[in-house]
Parts: structure tokens; C-alpha cells; sequence
């Protein structure tokens, strides 16, 4: 456990075990994570433009099917017009600061689709980026056996590409391509949502 969240975990102890309120907090509270989010959008509406490559909904369908297999069929839901695909190095900070990192497993309530469900809307809801994809499919783990996952993907400009990403928010691992292989386990999507 990293000292942060030990130092977190404490502290919660010490509300609990004191029964302490803070109504002046609490009444603002609101009000403090709304002008935090206003100032955020301010600044991300104007800046995500010159820092994002604009592609079309079908650029985007494109790049996914180009990345799935003769024979193989995948679901792609592309649910908007146009997406943001920011540089690498963009994607890097959104994922090191993403909201799943903070986040601890826990069996069906916290598992590997909230993890993958929780980045993405991390991505939307602080960087106003909607090209990180939720992906339900199956994984091949390295002693043969199959199993359900889900996870994320992410389309990032690389070398003046755009490229997809495939990305593990339970490790914070990524690997390029949508039909990839990490820390031994074969990841192939079935249905991707973004
Ligand atoms: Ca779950």
C-alpha cells in the first residue's frame, strides 16, 4: 500500500473513531467541486482542441476494423460523431493520474469492469476525451485457460499515426493493438463501447 493511501486510511479512522463534522465543509462542498470542474472545462475546451487530432466517426470505425482479424467478428459501438485522439504523451498523463489507480479490487462490485468502466469515464469527465473505449472479450491466460474480461483501449497519435492502444487498468499495463498480448494473457475483444 503506498503511503498516501496509508496516511488516507488513517485519517478515515480518526473521523470515524471521533464521529467528526465538518457542516461548514459539507455545506460547500458542492460548490467547491463545481467551480473546480467549471475551471477545468475552461481550460480543456480551450486547450483540448490544439492538443487532439479531430477524426470522424468513420476514420474511427475504420482504424478499429483495420485492427480485427479476417474471420473474427467484433462488435464496434461507436456511440459519437467525432473523437479527440490525443498525442501519446497526452494519453500517459491521463492514464497516470487516472481515477482507476486509486481505486482497490474488489470481487463483482469493483472488479475488471468497473476498473475498465471507471477509466473511461476518468477520461471523459476530467479530460473531455471520449477515444478511451470499455472492451468486453476474452483473455487467455498463460497456463491455457480462458475467462470473460473486460478492459479498456485507447486511440493515441504516434509518429503521426493514429494507433490503438490496448490498455490494462487493473496494472496500469498497455500494449499496442487491439488484439494483443500482456504480462502473458491474450486479450480478444468481443465488444467494444466508446
Ligand atoms: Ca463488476
Amino acid at each position: 500500500m503506498s503511503t498516501v493511501k496509508m496516511i488516507l486510511r488513517w485519517i478515515r479512522r480518526i473521523i470515524s473513531f471521533r464521529k467528526i463534522r465538518w457542516p461548514f465543509i459539507e455545506g460547500y462542498l458542492t460548490d467547491i467541486v463545481e467551480v473546480f470542474h467549471e475551471a477545468r472545462n475552461l481550460y480543456f475546451e480551450d486547450v483540448l482542441p490544439k492538443l487532439t487530432t479531430k477524426m470522424s466517426y468513420d476514420e474511427v470505425d475504420k482504424i478499429l476494423q483495420s485492427e480485427i482479424p479476417a474471420n473474427v467478428e467484433v462488435g464496434a459501438l461507436l456511440m459519437d460523431d467525432s473523437y479527440y485522439i490525443p498525442s501519446k504523451a497526452l494519453f500517459e498523463a491521463v492514464d497516470r493520474t487516472g481515477v482507476q489507480k486509486f481505486l482497490e479490487y474488489r470481487k463483482d462490485v469493483f472488479d475488471c469492469d468497473d476498473f475498465a468502466w471507471a477509466f473511461k469515464a476518468y477520461a471523459s469527465e476530467a479530460f473531455l476525451l471520449n477515444s478511451v473505449g470499455f472492451v468486453v472479450g476474452k483473455v487467455r491466460m498463460p497456463n491455457g485457460e480462458e475467462g470473460l474480461h473486460a478492459w479498456n483501449i485507447a486511440l493515441v497519435e504516434e509518429h503521426g499515426k493514429t494507433v490503438v492502444y490496448t490498455v490494462e487498468p487493473q496494472t496500469d499495463v498497455y500494449s499496442k493493438g487491439l488484439f494483443t498480448t500482456i504480462d502473458g494473457w491474450e486479450y480478444q475483444p468481443m465488444l467494444i463501447i466508446m
